[in-house]
């Protein structure tokens, strides 16, 4: 029999199906990886109180992850919304101690809904001890500027030197995703030598909830798979670019891309991949 890869995630439950764990999953389901996964938090409003994160314990992350390490063990590994430095720095020990090879750290921090997914006190934690053993992290504008001490970013220039300045913090590759930027969607990976822009055709649509999680999420999935950290990029860009094109709302607010939709429309997009 042929096994799929393994993959597991730590992330946050985000209720409504379109980011976090939710959309790690559905991911990998369909990259054909075998998803496993570790809720760091609950994300969903409480009605009377408003509450809308509730954190679990360090106690109940570890058993997550001690359970699906000795039930199945894992071929690469994404951390997503962890919340707070307690959480980061039990993530930085669990993936220390497990020896995993390919990590993926995708440094959340809000999510579209406007919900704070990392406190104040936890960004020191996140680039002192858990950027250090990634294999890539994959922030967006706004986090590599936040990162950067609130630096502007709004060239493909700027983009450029925030990934060689991130790439100090100790990952061995940082990609920062230009999204946010106009014109195409330009993404800048960095390996602490060579430049390397992934460019894809901007789409227009509001609904892409939960994009930056199924791109790291992808890119988790074909790194499992044995590919390089390029290749893998530059398939999970076509995984989530095509995903983002079939993105839908059931309401008037912000919808989820389609995690289904490559499987089901094929890849229409070959990305301009170019050293510079
Ligand atoms: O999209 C970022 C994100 C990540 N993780 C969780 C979320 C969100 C956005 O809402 O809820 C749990």
């Amino acid at each position: 029999m042929d096994y799929p890869a393994r993959v597991i995630t730590i992330a946050g439950s985000a209720a409504g199906g379109s980011a976090g764990i939710q959309a790690d999953l559905k991911t990998f389901q369909e990259l054909d990886v075998y998803g496993m996964s570790v809720v760091t938090a609950i994300v969903g409003r409480h009605p009377d109180t408003n509450k809308n994160v509730h954190p679990q314990t360090i106690e109940a992350i570890e058993a997550q992850f001690d359970t699906a390490m000795k039930q199945v063990g894992t071929d690469a590994l994404k951390t997503g919304m962890l919340f707070s430095k307690e959480v980061i720095e039990a993530a930085a020990g669990l993936i220390e101690q497990s020896g995993i090879q390919s990590i993926v750290i995708d440094p959340v921090m809000v999510g579209k809904l406007d919900s704070k997914l990392l406190k104040d006190d936890a960004i020191e934690a996140m680039k002192k001890r858990l950027i250090p053993l990634a294999t890539i992290i994959t922030p967006n504008i706004p986090e590599a500027s936040f990162m950067l001490d609130n630096r502007t970013i709004t060239t493909v220039e700027e983009l450029k030197q925030a990934a060689i300045d991130l790439h100090a913090l100790g990952s061995k590759y940082v990609l920062v995703k230009g999204g946010r930027l106009t014109g195409p969607a330009v993404d800048i990976l960095y390996d602490g030598e060579t430049l390397t822009l992934f460019e894809a055709p901007r789409i227009d649509t509001v609904n892409t909830s939960g994009a930056g999680c199924s791109y790291s999420a992808a890119i988790t999935a074909f790194l499992a798979k044995g590919e390089s950290v390029a290749s893998a990029v530059e398939h999970a860009k076509q995984f989530v670019t095509t995903a983002i094109e079939h993105g839908f709302t059931y309401t008037d607010k912000v919808g989820p891309t389609y995690h289904a939709a490559q499987r089901k429309y094929g890849n229409a997009y070959q990305l301009k991949v170019k050293k510079l």
